[in-house]
């Protein structure tokens, strides 16, 4: 590497991160410590901290179990093609479509019906969302996903209504481009090598999302204040790996899943509660590492590396990126890739070496694989240089008419230059307050007229051995000008909800 470049490149980077290499024309770091990125990750998590929050109960199994840390979504739809928010009649009936896997991709219908029964269960129907694709449907009614007196469900309407409006299936939506674009990548490097899987349903199974995977039951990501629970049993999807063992068990040994994900998360302009994640998975036999003189994980993690790094090169061409050593409970080594982006660097995939126990509960033992789980929304914002994770979900056609299908270079022009109002928010926390909770109230007020909510100032009185946490949420809209006594009257909504609902007591 240019000692020049390496030197500029080290005087950017914190303490302990080491250039290592140029690969794709672009600087490999190492590091061997922690995650560098601002937000922190979810499933990176090992450790726990105690105090599940209210108001949303947990179920009485993970009533003991120590959460969170603090953690870490539009266009115009192609007109032929879904509408982007539900139409009004959809909205009063509160009936959706959802997109699900056929029998004819990867048979799962049966899950699909085995989940129907699961939600019989949850309640009656009265509005519904029709989940459907590739000629079947299947329907879920707004009693059975948003149950605001069930302590075992902490689903808002605001989440549930981007339930089924499938981004990542718009040909002419930066989602759908990219979802195309690295579908074209995995075709011309293993040519009708890889299944595609892109309409399954996103409510699974605890088991799915979780135990499947080795989630440990303690594991923050399980917690109410971060993953969307339906019922005690079954989720919002918080990423595509709750597919894996699924669809290894349907023989299939190497797979692209793509689908809408939900967490509740922090909010800033690169996280949102819905958002897009694309798993790969790809299995070894043994004669493959034998021909290649490398034991079997070796193997996976160099075609890991070079799979992802081909992947960034097909898309990117020249951008700045990093490998960061993390920990996930479903591989070993694990990593991250992280990309420069806006002044920051900012992870856009999760991947490692699958865990022998994933192959060998579900039909592959005496194989090793490599999997990786991207975040769309991310790898977009850099493509089409996207600044805020919320123009995602537009339907203003200064967003949407600037995106066609198959054009990968087209770069966003901002027609948004309205200035943010920010209004804060000191409170006394509770033991059990978690940061998730507050962003949740704040974004079922103002929608995706709030921007960012920051802790701007935290400090502890020794006498009381009370903390206080002091918020700077910043309200912009992406299209229009914001009125005083609208700005007002949300940030009394939230001060009043805060307290209502939080157990902290205002300053
Ligand atoms: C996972 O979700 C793992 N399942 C990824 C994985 C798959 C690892 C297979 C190993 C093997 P993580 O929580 O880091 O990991 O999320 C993956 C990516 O999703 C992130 O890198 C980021 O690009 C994106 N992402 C995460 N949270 C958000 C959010 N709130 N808004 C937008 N994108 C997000
Ligand atoms: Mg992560």
């Amino acid at each position: 590497m240019n000692p020049l470049r390496s030197s500029v490149l080290s005087a950017l980077l914190p303490p302990g991160v080491v250039v290592v290499g140029t690969r794709v024309g672009l600087p490999v770091l190492a590091m061997a410590t922690l995650r560098l990125s601002s937000s922190s990750s979810f499933f990176a998590y090992q450790q726990q901290k105690v105090g599940l929050t209210a108001p949303q109960r947990p179920p009485s199994s993970f009533a003991s179990t120590s959460p969170p840390p603090p953690l870490v979504v539009c266009s115009i739809p192609d007109r032929h093609h879904l509408p982007l928010s539900h139409s009004s009649a959809e909205a009063s009936s509160g009936r959706i479509s959802l997109g699900f896997c056929t029998r004819q991709s990867v048979g799962f219908c049966t899950r699909q019906q085995s989940w129907n029964r699961n939600l019989a269960v949850v309640a009656a129907a009265a509005s519904v969302t029709e989940v459907g694709g590739g000629g079947s449907s299947s329907t879920i009614s707004r009693e059975e996903v948003v149950r605001e007196d069930d302590p075992t469900n902490n689903v808002p309407d605001t989440v549930f209504g981007k339930i089924g409006l499938q981004l990542h299936n718009r040909k002419s939506h930066p989602l759908g481009i990219l979802k195309n674009a690295i579908y074209s990548y995995f075709d011309e490097t293993f040519p009708g090598v890889f299944h595609k899987v892109d309409n399954l349903l996103p409510i699974v199974s605890v088991k799915a999302n979780f135990d499947d995977v080795l989630t440990p039951p303690d594991h923050v990501s399980r917690s109410y204040n971060d993953t969307y629970y339906v019922t005690a049993d079954t989720v919002l999807r918080c990423h595509t790996s709750a597919h894996q063992a699924e669809l290894l068990r349907q023989g299939l040994t190497h797979f692209l899943v793509t689908g809408d994900v939900y967490r509740r998360d922090a909010i800033d302009a690169t996280h949102y509660p819905v958002f897009h994640q694309m798993e790969g998975l790809r299995v070894f036999t043994q004669q493959e590492w034998e021909a290649a003189g490398m034991d079997g994980t070796a193997l996976a993690a160099q075609e890991l590396k070079k799979t992802l790094e081909g992947l960034a090169r097909h898309l990117f061409g020249d951008v700045q990126m990093r490998w960061v050593d993390t920990y996930f409970p479903f591989t070993d080594p694990s990593y991250e890739l992280e990309i420069f982006f806006q002044g920051k660097w900012m992870e856009v995939l999760g991947c490692g070496v699958t865990e022998q126990q994933i192959l060998c509960n579900n039909g592959c033992a005496g194989t090793t694989a490599w999997a990786f789980g991207l975040g769309l929304e991310r790898l977009a914002m850099v493509l089409f240089d996207i600044p805020d994770i919320r123009l995602f979900w537009s339907n203003d056609s200064r967003f949407t008419s600037q995106f066609k299908s198959g054009q990968l270079g087209t770069k966003f022009k901002s027609f948004s230059k309205y200035p943010p109002c920010y209004k804060d928010i000191s409170f006394w926390i509770s033991d059990e307050f978690s940061e998730n909770n507050l962003c949740e109230i704040v974004r079922g007020i103002a929608g995706d007229l709030v921007e960012e909510v920051v802790l701007i100032d935290e400090f502890t009185n020794p006498k009381k051995g009370k903390t206080s946490h002091c918020y700077r949420i910043a309200y912009r809209s992406m299209e229009r000008s914001l009125t005083d006594d609208e700005i007002n009257a949300l940030q009394a909504e939230v001060r009043q909800q805060v307290e209502s609902k939080l157990k902290i007591t205002l300053r």
